[in-house]
């Protein structure tokens, strides 16, 4: 049920450094052919930084730990994968289907593998209205109970901030900005959000996973790593469109699994591809702290 890419095989193997990577960013996060290349970048940028990179995904019931370019290539163009999450995970592999695999299954996937280090973008949370809706990423869920570090840039800046950072605090996820006092939020590198937990180093991020484990505390770690300045996008200039693309999905009915992509789609319309431009930024700054954050795991062997 699981198949291993030869370099990802070999490096478990020899206790190398592993960078999980997700697939419904590259599905249902940005548009062809930018995902494909995208998702090539990020896998480059992790090799750049000493690790092994490996993005998951269920092809036709077999769980990819590591995808070869022709797959990589076939997912970005399919238009009916499925988005993939902890409720729906083992039910598309059990039926030989195919589908991508957001934050909550990436991390499942990467604690079966192995794997203690996972880039992304940026997390699912709790959405504008949830008061209402009760839409809540089952990510949230995901990182108390399942042992993976995850860089991020935070969560996506089109959900209600303060409560998806209350979600976490009270399922006891350790939220750690790096290298600033503030959350960073997604498109910009700050918010007015001070951030609970503030760290500087690889080094230290890792000990703290390492030391969760040996303390018998269940669940992962997220750290919001900030767009790099000079990529960013000012939240004020962002709030129009993010308030324009929440009441169209409200118009349209836009529901469940379907919100976050469509978000993201229609932001990427009126920003006239900046959206996106910010977005293959920060996923890359987060792949070369993703391994950055493995290489010192590996130090420690795990
Ligand atoms: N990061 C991005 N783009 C994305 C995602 C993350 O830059 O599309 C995906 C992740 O797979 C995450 C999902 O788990 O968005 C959140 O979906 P939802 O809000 O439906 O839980
Ligand atoms: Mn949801």
């Amino acid at each position: 049920m699981i198949h291993y890419a030869p370099d990802v095989a070999a490096a478990k193997a020899a206790g190398a450094p592993i960078v999980a990577l997700e697939s419904t960013i590259i599905t249902h996060g940005m548009p062809y052919p930018q995902n494909v290349e995208t998702a090539r970048l990020v896998e480059g940028d992790i090799r750049a930084g000493g690790a092994v990179p490996a993005t998951i995904a269920v092809i036709k019931g077999v769980l990819h730990i590591g995808l070869t370019d022709d797959m990589l290539d076939a997912l970005g163009q399919a238009q009916d994968v499925a988005k993939l999450s902890r409720a729906d995970f083992a039910a598309c592999i059990a039926r030989g289907g195919t589908g991508a695999t957001t934050v909550a299954a990436t991390m499942i996937a990467a604690r079966m593998a192995g794997i203690h280090v996972f880039a992304t973008g940026g997390i699912g949370g709790v959405h504008r209205g949830a008061e209402t809706s009760f839409d809540i990423s089952a990510d949230l869920h995901e990182l108390a109970q399942t042992p993976v570090t995850v860089v991020a840039a935070g969560a996506k800046a089109i959900l209600d901030l303060p409560k998806t950072y209350e979600v976490l605090e009270t399922l006891g996820v350790p939220v750690i900005a790096f290298g600033q006092d503030s959350l960073p939020a997604f498109w910009s590198a700050t918010s007015d959000l001070p951030a609970p937990l503030r760290m500087d180093s690889a080094a230290e991020i890792s000990r703290a996973h390492v030391l969760r484990g040996q303390m018998g505390l269940p669940g992962g770690q997220m750290i919001a790593n900030p767009i790099p300045a000079a990529d960013q996008i000012p939240a004020a200039t962002l709030a129009p469109f993010i308030n324009q693309a929440l009441a169209e999905a409200e118009a349209q009915g836009i529901a469940a699994k379907s919100v976050t992509p469509f978000l993201l789609a229609r932001l990427f319309e009126l920003t006239k591809g900046a959206s996106l431009t910010a977005n293959i930024a920060l996923v890359r700054n987060n792949a070369r702290l993703a391994a950055e954050i493995a290489c010192e795991m590996a130090k420690i062997a795990v």
